[in-house]
């Protein structure tokens, strides 16, 4: 009795209660003809076939039973299953499961062991990422090997480079889509200029966010390289705060150069708080001057992007589509942006006369007597106050500023130092 029966199988269709029979010949294939649910209920003969019970695990066969309109409890190979049985059973599993999933989860967001394995991830990815250019100076023997991820017209970025080509030293560019970041997508931290060392005779990286961070750590490098990377980076502790859905970073001590096994010899306690105040005047005065006078009005918007896109070399980095989205769409946005910062930080009426009024105190601040603001070499003010104003230097708000300010000498002096890399002979003592 059992042979026709092993290969017969009864469903019941879900669009209505009629009950169908799948009858398998092993000569013609697959047989479909309506089966009779009373039968099917009184001889319950699909709990018996036996290759129905292969085929299926209990709870399917269960559920299939149920489906098939049988009672809620039924006997299959000799095992009780009833609807609360099932049900207590798959609770409980899918509790368990969903429990060691939130516990996964919040342990591989907490836990150390999960930064290092999103670190070495991002390691991956991050070799994974061409370098859109390389600066070598052949004079250069930190050893060190750098990877700058910038705009190439932040004024963040700017004043990285700055320090970093007036020490000569080599450096790898990653030039950052502003709109995707995808070059950022290892990082938790979404900003630029993020600069990687890696370490002479180690396969260690080590991440150093916040350009004034960068500057400080590897102009404490220069003083004292026994001092390693890692440590120097320590004294500089970053600090997050939520605001809204937005993250907020400070890093303590940011302008401090630190000096942890030498004293500082070169320079008076007094040139290095000078030092550390015109560099904070930087990033929290001037350069609320750049996107207000830069994006002024629309047609200098688009030529202050069009200006960045050349420099940038945005052809060559990105994509035609990207490359007019940006230009477009970011000297829209920057033109709103620049009257919204205009406001927020208090500019004069006519744009101009703020961006004049701190090239004048700045200018003030060299005084007639110095060279730089450093004396005859630039210091990090000086690199900082070049850097960001270098970041506008196509745009017609740094024309007008050479024009109707005494700022244009300084510049161009600072400009040839770092160009001609006149702080390589301190990194090349350092190494
Ligand atoms: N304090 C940071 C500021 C860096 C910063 O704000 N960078 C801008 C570019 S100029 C940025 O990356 N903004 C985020 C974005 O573009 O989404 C530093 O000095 O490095």
């Amino acid at each position: 009795m059992a042979a026709p029966f092993s290969q017969t199988f009864i469903w019941r269709t879900i669009s209505n209660a009629s009950f169908r029979r799948i009858h398998f010949n092993k000569h013609v294939g697959l047989q479909f003809s309506n089966a009779n649910p009373l039968k099917v209920q009184r001889s319950h003969y699909l709990t018996r076939c036996p290759s129905f019970k292969s085929l299926l695990n209990a709870k399917s066969r269960y559920f299939y039973l149920r489906a098939c309109g049988l009672n809620q409890s039924s006997r299959v190979g000799g095992q009780e299953f009833s609807r609360s049985t099932i049900s207590v059973l798959y609770i409980a599993k899918v509790g368990v499961a969903l429990t060691a999933t939130c516990l996964i989860g919040f342990g591989l967001v907490k836990s150390d062991w999960n930064r290092f394995k999103v670190i070495a991830e991002g390691r991956e990815r991050l070799h994974a990422i061409k370098p859109s250019r390389n600066v070598q100076v052949d004079t250069d023997k930190s050893g060190l090997k750098l990877t700058l991820f910038q705009y190439q017209t932040c004024p963040f970025c700017c004043k990285v480079r700055a320090v970093l080509d007036y020490h000569g030293f080599s450096y790898d560019v990653i030039e950052v889509n502003s709109v995707t970041k995808k070059q950022l997508k290892w990082s938790d931290y979404q900003k630029v200029p993020i600069v990687i060392v890696e370490l002479p005779g180690s396969d260690q990286e080590v991440v150093i966010k916040d350009s004034s961070v960068i500057i400080s750590v590897l102009e404490s490098y220069l003083h004292d390289n026994a001092a390693s990377i890692p440590q120097l980076c320590s004294y500089y502790p970053c600090l997050t705060e939520n605001e809204g859905r937005r993250k907020k970073y400070d890093f303590q001590n940011k302008y401090f150069i630190m000096f942890p096994r030498t004293v500082d010899l070169n320079h008076t306690v007094e040139e290095r708080s000078e030092e550390r105040k015109w560099r904070k005047w930087a990033d929290d005065h001037l350069v609320h001057m750049l996107s207000p006078n830069a994006y002024r009005t629309v047609k200098e918007s688009l030529q202050a992007f069009q200006y960045f896109s050349a420099v940038g070399q945005w052809e060559q980095n990105f994509s035609f589509l990207e490359r007019y989205v940006v230009i477009y769409i970011g000297a829209a946005v920057m033109y709103v942006m620049g009257m919204i910062l205009k406001n927020k930080y208090k500019l004069k009426e006519d744009v101009r006369e703020s961006l004049y009024d701190a090239c004048n105190e700045w200018v003030k601040a060299v005084g007639k007597e110095r060279v730089f603001m450093g004396g005859d070499q630039p210091n990090l003010a000086d690199l900082a106050v070049y850097g960001i104003l270098n970041s506008i230097e196509g745009c017609t708000a740094f024309q007008d500023a050479l024009q109707n300010t005494k700022i244009g000498s300084w510049y161009y002096r600072t400009k040839a130092a770092v160009n001609s890399h006149q702080g390589a002979h301190q990194l090349n003592s350092s190494s």
